[in-house]
């Protein structure tokens, strides 16, 4: 029962930490339980990722046409996106309207940042504390956290004397930022960076680029959505969703071949340059063994290297831009006018990769003997991502058992859903869940429906406590372990695998077995009476 005493705590049925993709969702969906939930939120609007993210340039890469909810046709039906790839204010406007449309606002708890959350066996309840000091308790607590919400901001010796303002690109101002007639220095050229830097080129008088590691860009070809072409696919939406959902990373793809040395090297070729000019993540698609067999992963590299030196005039420059690690390794990105950029006089690149940034001065960034000058530093240096969002909360399960310590080698949980010792305590596409190798809102709603059909179990059984048994926990993650360990992509350092972050365990933590085969294994578990969980 709600008490009217704002100091003590407010009892509900469901606290949701996280009003991004997942937690409204989950709200809307704990709503038809019936169940009373609050939403707590850092933020001051729904969106999560795409509240944060609103740097120049911020925009989804993966088809928004798919990268949307399908749960309601009306909705789906309704919308309207009005490009190929939405920039961030797009996708916020979307955001907004999932939430006036099934008035998610008067449960979400926004500018409320969640530091604690503890579980009691004996009440079997959670109680979540909030920075302002505010407690919630209920029987039931779900993280609908983000994989990528953990802001990364490496330790740089000398950053905070630094004269200029310092951005991070997952924090942006809400108010924008104007950096005419400024040099600015932009750290990263990860998803964020490629981004940014061709927006942040056309602003500023001198822009320098750090890079530490080179990525492989491939040109968006964003375009407005034609108006047949958004009829006809909201005619096929049902048709063409299972078809998503069917493929390995749950996206709308054009079919690829199995291997790309069953092929000559003329019809790979000819293979390749059609998706590149096709745009986008549909690249990785072109053949199926790109992680399996380094000489298919050479085909893409080069083909890909080889348009970079096409592009980039300075040679020098080019073969910097040119990346050295296996293709789709690191996430693949996804840029309009990245390499393009390069030609511009006002660009200039470093590369930090053999000698790193020594410190930041107040006057710009230092590079062995160099300092390069600047007004405002923009660090596009990514997110402790997967496990950072968690971490950073006190959660403690049975025993007082710390989350953090539990995980201090890598995080363990069963399909990625629930932790073993935290009862009726719920991740919404975690570790160990193929979520960021896959397009992320069909993630997010398979996990929202599983978990609802979960506690609806519960309800119909008159139990009150689930939580995963410690050896299904174990065998999954050995299992995801076994997984990655026959892909390349647990070979180089990624964010995937916590390299990013210093002194962050060494771990592949999404699930890389597919999103088909994964969402098999979750349904199997559920019409099997939720083989792995123990009840009571
Ligand atoms: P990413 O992809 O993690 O990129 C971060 C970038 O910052 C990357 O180029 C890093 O180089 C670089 N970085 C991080 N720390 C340092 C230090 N200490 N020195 C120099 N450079 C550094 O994050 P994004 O925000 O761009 O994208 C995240 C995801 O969002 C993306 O994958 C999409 O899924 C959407 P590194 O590669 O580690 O050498």
């Amino acid at each position: 029962m709600n008490t009217a005493n704002d100091n003590s705590p407010r009892d509900v049925d469901v606290i949701v930490v996280g009003a991004g993709f997942a937690g409204m969702y989950m709200l809307h969906r704990l709503r038809g339980l019936g169940l009373r939930t609050r939403v707590l939120e850092a933020g001051s609007s729904v969106g999560g990722t795409w509240y944060w993210n609103r740097y120049p340039g911020a925009r989804v890469d993966t088809e928004t046409m798919f990268y949307s909810y399908q749960f309601s046709d009306e909705l789906q039906q309704d919308w309207d996106w009005t490009e190929r790839y939405p920039s961030q204010p797009e996708i916020h406007a979307y955001a907004r309207h999932v939430a006036d449309r099934f008035d998610l606002w008067p449960d979400i708890q926004f500018d409320t940042s969640v530091m604690r959350s503890l579980w009691d066996e004996e009440s079997r309840r959670w109680t979540v504390e909030t920075a302002a000091g505010e407690q919630l308790t209920a029987p039931y607590c779900i993280m609908a956290t983000g994989c990528l919400s953990a802001p990364n901001t490496p330790d740089f010796k000398g950053l905070d004397s630094f004269d200029g303002p310092i951005f991070h690109t997952a924090h942006w101002p809400e108010k924008g930022v104007d950096f005419a007639g400024q040099r600015v220095a932009v750290i990263g050229t990860g998803s964020s960076g490629v981004q940014s830097i061709p927006m942040i080129a056309q602003q500023a008088d001198q822009l320098t680029v750090f890079q530490r590691t080179a990525n492989y860009v491939i040109p968006a070809r964003n375009r407005p959505m034609a108006a047949d072409e958004v009829s006809e696919i909201k005619a096929n939406y049902p048709e063409l969703r299972a078809r998503a959902a069917a493929s390995f990373s749950g996206n709308y793809f054009p079919g690829g071949g199995a291997s790309a040395m069953a092929v000559s090297e003329e019809e790979r070729n000819r293979e390749y340059e059609s998706r590149w000019q096709y745009g986008g993540l549909a690249f990785m698609a072109a053949y199926a063994d790109f992680m399996t067999s380094e000489a298919a992963n050479e085909t893409a590299s080069e083909f890909i290297r080889n348009k970079i030196r096409g592009i980039v005039d300075d040679p020098e420059t080019a073969e910097l831009l040119a990346p050295k690690q296996l293709f789709m390794c690191k996430r693949l990105c996804v840029g309009t006018d990245y390499y393009e950029t390069y030609n511009r006089e006002n660009v200039s690149l470093v590369d930090v990769s053999e000698t790193p940034i020594e410190e930041i001065t107040p006057d710009g960034v230092r590079v062995g003997d160099t300092v390069y000058a600047a007004d405002s530093l923009v660090l596009a240096t990514g997110f402790d991502a997967m496990t950072g969002a968690l971490k950073r909360i006190d959660i403690r399960g049975v025993d007082d058992v710390a989350l953090r310590d539990l995980w201090e080698d890598g995080p363990r949980a069963y399909l990625g859903l629930a932790i073993s010792k935290f009862p009726n305590m719920f991740i919404i596409t975690g570790p160990g869940s193929p979520s960021v190798l896959t397009n992320m809102i069909p993630s997010i709603e398979q996990h929202v429906n599983w978990i609802t059909d979960c506690l609806a179990h519960m309800r119909d059984e008159g139990l009150s406590r689930v939580e995963p048994e410690a050896d299904a926990q174990e065998d999954w993650v050995a299992h995801v372990n076994d997984v990655a360990d026959l892909s390349m992509r647990a070979t180089c350092s990624s964010w995937y695998l916590g390299s990013n972050v210093e002194g962050k365990p060494r771990v592949f933590m999404p699930y890389i077995g597919g999103f088909p085969t994964y969402v098999k294994k979750c349904d199997a578990v559920a019409e099997a009476g939720y083989t792995g969980f123990s009840f009571a």
